[in-house]
């Protein structure tokens, strides 16, 4: 099995971690986003849209990253990312289509105004206080869903995990990276927890996005 990931994709990093929490043997290639790779001849022909997340299991070829885990969780069933029960399984779903769908569009917004924006551009720090504020209200969302509960997935991680965990992620690395917008001091005290708790698990080390190490 080959899987084809790009380092800082948070789409890239649930089939990451979905790949590690079912223990599956893979071998990993990591496209480099600037050096057009998504784009070459080879990778078209894997996902004619040149975009990461993409998999390779003998004569299957996926690409979509929820495509890919539930391809895996009905190709591999043992150590499932949706644990037991229909409610359950129904409720992790529902929990990874709000984070593609909700959480992403305002990380990806915060991302437009700071990290991916040309230095000489400056920063529109009226763009940047309302794509807080819209965070800041999105993650009320987040805080019920978890509950009292250590992990989105209940009691252990799971894939509505391993959709957010990348996201919120995203959003901290914004703030470690641009600490004078102030997003830091206006992270709740359960979204610091939980990225800790996040943080601490093998799984996360293991799949870290490689460029942020650096
Ligand atoms: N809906 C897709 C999104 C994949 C996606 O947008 N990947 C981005 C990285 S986050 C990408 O490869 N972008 C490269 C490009 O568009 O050139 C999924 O869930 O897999």
């Amino acid at each position: 099995m080959t899987f084809y990931y790009g380092s800082g994709s948070p789409f890239a990093w649930k089939v990451w971690m979905t790949l590690e929490h079912k223990q599956l043997r893979y071998e990993w290639k990591r496209l480099q986003f600037d050096a057009k790779e998504l784009k070459s001849e080879a990778f078209l022909s894997i996902n004619p849209r040149g975009k990461v997340p993409a998999l390779v299991d003998e004569e299957v070829t996926v690409y979509e990253s929820n495509a890919i885990v539930e391809y895996l969780e009905e190709r591999y069933p043992e150590r499932s990312v949706l644990g037991a029960g229909n409610a359950h399984r129904a409720r992790c779903r529902r929990i990874a289509a709000e984070a593609d769908h909700y959480l992403y569009p305002l990380q990806r917004e915060l991302y437009v105004q700071t990290l991916f924006r040309p230095a000489d551009k400056g920063r529109d720090e009226a763009a940047i206080a309302k794509a807080h504020e819209s965070i800041l209200h999105e993650l009320a969302h987040w805080q019920s869903s978890l509950a009292a509960d250590p992990y989105f997935g209940g009691e252990e991680p799971l894939l509505p995990d391993y959709a957010a965990f990348p996201i919120l992620r995203g959003l901290a690395r914004v703030d470690e990276r641009e600490p004078a917008h102030g997003l830091g001091e206006r992270t709740p005290p359960w979204l610091r927890a939980y990225l800790a708790r996040m943080e601490a698990l093998e799984i996360t080390q293991k799949t870290w996005p490689p460029h942020w190490k650096a």
